[in-house]
């Protein structure tokens, strides 16, 4: 559907041009935009950690870092990539700018609070980047007890405290979607024609406003270990350890959905617009999201077969993560059944999106090893995880969050970017992925362990394969960075529609003026009413 454009009304990018109209804005769109700056900074933060590991692990020996610097990159490196940048991702960036737009709305429900989730996130940024000035932290992304609590000399409270703010932001952003989706759907969206994606901001927003406090909470139980000795996860003092991965993993779990359901509904997105399709089994996709998102607090788990959990635990938590692949694998059927006689086409959005499924399938299935209770014993604490929670959260998540980047580029810019660079970019990062990554589960098999900075030699050479992979991954980031840049000023304007995509978001002006919609959308069909 294309929409004849009159004399393009002033755009939300239009609404003021100094740094004050910026961070004083209510304007979803630019909260978006904001969140989007801050997020790429911190990825390319992360990622120079990522590079100083990668180099490390070039030669058998500790070279280049010292043990204690090598476990505070990749301290670091975890702490930044999950709060920082994945989690706030897909939701805070494009959640923000598309969920008002796709239902219809002029803003999410609460812009005030929006600003504020915004500033919360800086200023948790701001802890983290002084724990990093201040020496950094040794403590692995999961903060185990008793070693963060009682023996550490690293800055744990530093990070801690960063962690603990950005956590808000989640909870408040999670909140506004949700009220946002409850009570400002524009007459006729009626929950069975909301977008998938939607439907993800939906149910990820949930998983926040409910696993984030419990984070919460036990960040701040380390906090009261620490400072003042109360014995709750050190045994010494009468704790127990074994209760801290519990806490933690009741949030991380449900987390690491926070990061991949988000992508799922992005990706349905662009499968549907690039192959010209409706949605194959669009209510069990939307089923397949809620079920994720619930069973996902039941396979905490899986987190502790070796760490003296009951054997009896074991096996519930083992068959539930089992049980958790069902709605996933729905998801993958029906994305590969949507581009069944499909009139696909491989622009890059396309291209990332078919990368996400592939790369993804690897992650999930390889999570069905870890969930065997008794392979896991093996594989526990190796490279296999390593890889595993890559495969999702890199090959997955970061590929879907840059496939929407592009595909909505246009309306949020107002430009078009080098389709040739963008599909060069996309191809390169896959395989730049795979080489980085797909060793490591070689390694993870062959026994070699993770988070030390020395290893046996006869795994050098998966790790120079690694190495090499992680440097070509790194390059192929920085593509995206150049060409859209270079877009901003130079691309070719974009119409309204310029993927000739369904979708309300695509019936307003490129990009959108500060209220969205000029009139109220009236909504008569449900999503993705493409020609076949
Ligand atoms: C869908 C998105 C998923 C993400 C983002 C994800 C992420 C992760 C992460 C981050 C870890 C590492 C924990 C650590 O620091 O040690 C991990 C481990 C694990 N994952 Fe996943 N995972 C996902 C899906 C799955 C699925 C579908 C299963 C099983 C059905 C699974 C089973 C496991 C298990 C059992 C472990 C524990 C490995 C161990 O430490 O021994 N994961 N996953
Ligand atoms: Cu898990």
């Amino acid at each position: 559907m294309s929409t004849a454009e009159p004399a393009r009304p002033r755009s939300y990018l239009e609404e003021g041009f100094g740094l004050r109209s910026w961070l004083t804005t209510h304007d979803h769109k630019r909260i978006g935009v904001l969140y989007g700056l801050g997020i790429t900074f911190f990825f390319f933060l992360g990622g120079l950690a990522a590079a100083l590991i990668r180099w490390e692990l070039v030669t058998p020996a500790g070279d280049l870092l010292s043990a204690e610097t090598y476990n505070k990159a990749f301290t670091f490196h975890g702490v930044v990539m999950v709060w920082f940048f994945l989690i706030p991702s897909i939701p805070a960036t494009l959640g923000n700018f598309l969920l008002p737009l796709m239902i219809g709305a002029r803003d999410v429900a609460f812009p005030r609070l929006n600003l504020f989730s915004w500033y919360l996130y800086m200023l948790g940024g701001l802890f983290t980047l002084a724990c990093l000035l201040l020496g950094g932290v040794d403590t692995g992304w999961t903060f185990y007890t008793p070693f963060s609590t009682m023996f550490s000399n690293s800055h744990v409270l530093m990070a801690v405290v960063g962690v603990f703010i950005v956590g808000f932001s989640s909870i408040f952003t999670g909140l506004n979607f949700i009220v946002t989706v409850h009570t400002m759907r524009a007459p006729g969206m009626t929950w069975m024609r909301l977008p998938l994606f939607v439907w993800a901001m939906y149910a990820v927003a949930l998983v926040m406003i409910l696993a984030t406090p419990v984070l919460a909470m036990t960040l701040a139980l380390i906090g009261l270990e620490r400072l003042f000795g109360v014995g709750i996860f050190d045994p010494a003092l009468g704790g127990d350890p074994v209760l801290f991965q519990h806490f933690f993993w009741f949030y991380s779990h449900p987390a690491v959905y926070i990061m991949i359901l988000p992508a799922m509904g992005l990706v349905s997105e662009l499968i549907t617009n690039g192959a010209r399709r409706r949605i194959f089994g669009y209510k069990f996709m939307v089923y397949a999201i809620v079920g994720i998102a619930v069973v996902g607090f039941l396979v905490w788990g899986h987190h502790m077969f070796v760490a003296g959990q009951s054997m009896y635990a074991s096996i519930v938590f083992s068959i539930l993560s089992f049980i958790i692949a069902v709605p996933s694998a729905i998801k993958v059927f029906n994305w590969t059944a949507t581009l069944y006689k499909g009139d696909i086409g491989f622009d890059a959005p396309m291209l990332y999106a078919l990368g996400f499924v592939g790369l993804f399938m690897l992650g999930g299935l390889t999570g069905l090893f870890l969930a065997a209770a008794a392979l896991d014993v093996n594989l526990t604490d190796t490279y296999f995880v390593v890889a595993h929670f890559h495969y999702i959260m890199v090959g997955g998540a970061v590929m879907a969050y840059l496939g929407g980047i592009h595909y909505w580029w246009p309306k949020i810019t107002g430009r078009l970017y080098s389709e040739a660079w963008a599909r060069f970019a996309a191809i390169l990062m896959f395989f730049g992925f795979n080489l980085t990554f797909f060793p490591q589960y070689i390694l993870g098999y062959e026994g070699m362990p993770r988070r030390y900075h020395e290893y046996l030699p006869q795994y050098q050479v998966w790790n120079v394969l690694s190495s090499a992979g992680a440097t070509i991954l790194g390059v192929a980031y920085l593509l995206p960075l150049v060409y859209l840049a270079w877009s901003l000023r130079h691309g070719a304007r974009a119409g309204p529609n310029p993927w000739d995509a369904t979708g309300l978001e695509w019936q307003t002006s490129s990009p959108p003026p500060p209220h969205n919609f000029e009139q109220v959308p009236q909504v008569t069909e449900g999503p993705y009413a493409y020609r076949r």
